[in-house]
């Protein structure tokens, strides 16, 4: 009999537990004891009802995603879930914690629900590119009406249990132990009442009012719309027609390529939070009060994380002036945000308190880790640096948030370089989901497990790497857009090469995102750069020339486009175009049409060529870290998965020798084929 599906008896009742840690996912082995053990509780003539539970913090999480892509083993989700349905005794899921996909679907095919007050249940397969795919399309709508299931399964975003019992999904939520309030609900006399008996409330316009939003949403993905025709197939169908229909749909969707990129997306990033090197055994110093340097718009935006999180944290700045600057802007966002109605008042005063602020040094001495975010120039590190070095305790962690300078060098301003490390967040801090964790060459195995714990405990994203110029983010954003201002000189628009990228998926092209960031801040480091001697700077461009001009980006409504006042909207401009034709006369360049197809390749395979640049030279532990950082940090669409996963679809033999032909026709330095991507394909190998 199975033992990751239990059988006890508590009076008449059968309880059948799944119990499969981490989070009771509905492997085939799981399948399989649930069909066992609804078939002993049928056997059994002592019982009258059965409930079904789960062992631990998850009712079920679902489908296993790791069987995806393999060969189907039966027992399938459907038939179980259908076993349950018919039973003809009741029976009544007992939802302890979450219940997501077809941990869901299973619970909508028991008779009655009852949830613990903290469970939280979806569908959300559309975020791993497909729909639900055991009835939860058919199922839904019966209880909450084709509306709110379209709602609910295209955004795929979880509800509590007090939502869920509003909408209509559960029967009710227990005040304490949650198989003692479905024995009390059996207790109360309820029978067996079947979801595929009830009939599903939809008006005849909503179907494509839906599909029209959809496009305007994701208009990349399929499986949103899958979603509403397989729940268009619950309205206009009977029951075991449209479980056919949804069937047919969420098996298209499992073999699509942006099922696995999402599903790779997906488990990436929990790769990523396991550091080689840095073992269980390895245990993070505590945290419990923050730091940070620098109240400008990162440093505000750190303190921010840390506050949301509940951890106090001192803001330094150096003048009086600049702090309350900072405390306002932070106030701001939080007034902002409060305005939305996703904060109470209450809450904003809660998170300001958290936040202490200081002119004073002193005041960092007993805060366990600083992040320093102020101006990008050695000096002034080795200048802050050494002054942590002198006023915090022993084992606090030491924080950078560059993103150009060395950490070594900065480390060496300390006795301590064991405790100092890199925390590379981007703009807007409290936003975006990346956290670049960079290790020196001395950073303590302790100090890197700290910087991936904090990062858990902010909800960001943490990935950890080495020092390199720019690391793996804007290493491979600087590769990738040189190759598009290099597309341009050649005869490209700016359009077109944006189009051709939003085209991809990205939600911004390079030009659009370079207006964004503002033009003036890579134009001053390639000035003092040139000032330098820099052999590896670029010889002074259009860009450069547009940067002279004032034309800084959306800041200053001017930049590679133009925009109206009050809008973000890019809009080609002429003087642009002239300065780019005067450009291409002075280097003595004839333009030339060039295709979507270059445009897509030259910066795609430059990105997978710069990427194995990186992981060879050990800046990266694993591929997927490098995608984890592009996926969460730069806006590259989940459905492929990240660069380096990308790569691998379109064929690192397709990739190499294109990177070969540009070589040979282009003859750059950078179009020189990594050297790893070499011995992969001779290998036949992957990443
Ligand atoms: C589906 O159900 C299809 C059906 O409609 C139709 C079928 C016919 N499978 O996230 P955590 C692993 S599609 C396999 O760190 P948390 C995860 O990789 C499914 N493994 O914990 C990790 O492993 P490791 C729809 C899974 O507490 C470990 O469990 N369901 C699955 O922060 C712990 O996970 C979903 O999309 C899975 N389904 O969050 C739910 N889920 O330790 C996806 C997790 O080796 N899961 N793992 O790194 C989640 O959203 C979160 O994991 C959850 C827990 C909220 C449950």
């Amino acid at each position: 009999m199975s033992d990751v599906v239990h059988y006890a008896r508590r009076g008449r009742v059968a309880v059948i537990s799944i119990d499969s840690p981490p989070v009771n996912a509905l492997g085939q082995a799981v399948r399989q004891g649930l069909l066992d053990r609804l078939a002993q509780a049928e056997a059994d003539a002592g019982v009258g009802a059965i409930v079904l539970t789960g062992t631990g913090k998850a009712f079920s999480a679902g489908a296993d995603i790791r069987e995806f892509g393999k060969p189907a083993q039966p027992p399938s989700l459907p038939d179980v879930i259908n076993a349950f349905e018919t039973s003809a005794k009741p029976v009544i899921a007992a939802i302890n914690g979450v219940a997501l996909g077809g941990g869901l679907e299973l619970a909508l095919g028991c008779h009655y629900r009852v949830a613990g007050a903290f469970a939280s249940l979806g569908l959300p397969e559309v975020k791993l590119g497909l729909i639900p795919g055991a009835g939860g399309t058919v199922r839904l709508p019966r209880l909450v009406g084709a509306k709110a299931a379209i709602d609910i399964i295209t955004a795929g975003e979880p509800l509590k249990a007090p939502a869920a019992e509003s909408a209509g999904i559960i029967d009710r939520i227990a005040e304490g132990d949650v198989v003692a309030a479905a024995l009390q609900l059996l207790e109360e006399g309820v029978t067996g009442r079947r979801t595929r008996d009830l009939a599903v409330e939809a008006t005849p316009e909503l179907f494509a009012e839906a599909r029209a939003a959809i496009v305007k949403r994701s208009r990349s993905l399929v499986s949103p719309q899958a979603c509403v025709d397989a729940i268009e197939g619950a309205a206009r169908l009977p029951f075991m027609e449209a479980l056919a229909k949804e069937r047919g749909l969420f098996l298209s969707c499992l073999a699509s390529p942006q099922r696995a990129g999402l599903i790779h997306a997906f488990f990436a990033p929990r790769e990523a939070a396991k550091v080689p090197g840095i073992g269980p055994e390895v245990k993070p110093r505590p945290v419990a009060k923050a730091g940070v340097i620098g109240a400008g718009t990162m440093g505000g935006g750190i303190a921010m994380c840390f506050a949301n999180a509940d951890i106090p944290v001192t803001l330094l700045e150096m003048k009086a002036e600049a702090l309350e600057k900072g405390l306002a802007t932070i106030r701001a966002n939080y007034e902002a945000t409060r305005a939305k109605g996703r904060m109470t008042a209450e809450e904003v005063e809660a998170r300001m308190a958290l936040i202490r602020p200081s002119l004073d040094y002193a005041d960092l001495a007993d805060a366990d880790l600083v992040i320093e975010a102020v101006f990008e120039s050695m000096a002034v590190k080795h200048e802050v640096f050494g002054t942590l070095d002198r006023v915090c305790k022993p084992g606090a962690v030491l924080a950078t948030n560059t993103s150009t300078l060395d950490i070594d060098q900065i480390a060496a301003a300390t006795r301590r370089p064991q405790d100092v490390v890199g925390m590379h967040f981007f703009s807007p801090a409290n936003v975006m989901k990346l956290l670049e964790n960079v290790r020196g060459k001395a950073t303590a195995p302790d100090v890197q497990a700290t910087v991936m714990e904090v990062a858990r405990r902010i909800g960001k994203v943490g990935v950890m790497v080495g020092v390199c110029y720019g690391f793996v983010g804007n290493r491979i954003l600087h590769a990738r857009n040189r190759e598009a201002i290099a597309l341009v000189n050649e005869g490209a628009s700016p359009q077109q090469v944006d189009k051709v990228l939003t085209d991809f998926g990205f939600a911004m092209g390079p030009f659009a995102t370079s207006d964004l960031a503002g033009l003036d801040v890579g134009w001053r480091i390639r000035e003092e750069r040139r000032k330098n001697k820099d052999p590896d700077v670029d010889a002074p461009n259009w860009l450069d020339a547009l940067a002279e001009k004032g034309r800084f980006g959306q800041k200053t409504r001017a930049g590679i486009y133009r925009y109206e006042a009050g809008s973000r909207a890019p809009i080609p401009d002429a003087e642009t175009d002239a300065l780019i034709a005067a450009y291409r006369a002075a280097q003595g360049i004839t333009p030339r049409p060039v295709d979507e197809e270059e445009i897509l390749t030259r910066c795609m395979f430059m990105m997978v060529n710069e990427g194995a640049r990186i992981l060879d030279e050990g800046i990266a532990a694993r591929a997927s870290d490098i995608d984890v950082v592009w996926l969460n940090g730069y806006g590259f669409p989940a459905f492929r998965g990240g660069p380096m996963f990308w790569g691998e679809q379109y064929g690192l033999d397709k990739v190499l020798a294109g990177i070969d032909a540009f070589h040979a026709r282009l003859g750059t330095r950078a179009w020189r084929a990594a050297p790893l991507l070499r011995r992969l394909v001779a290998e036949g190998r992957g990443f």
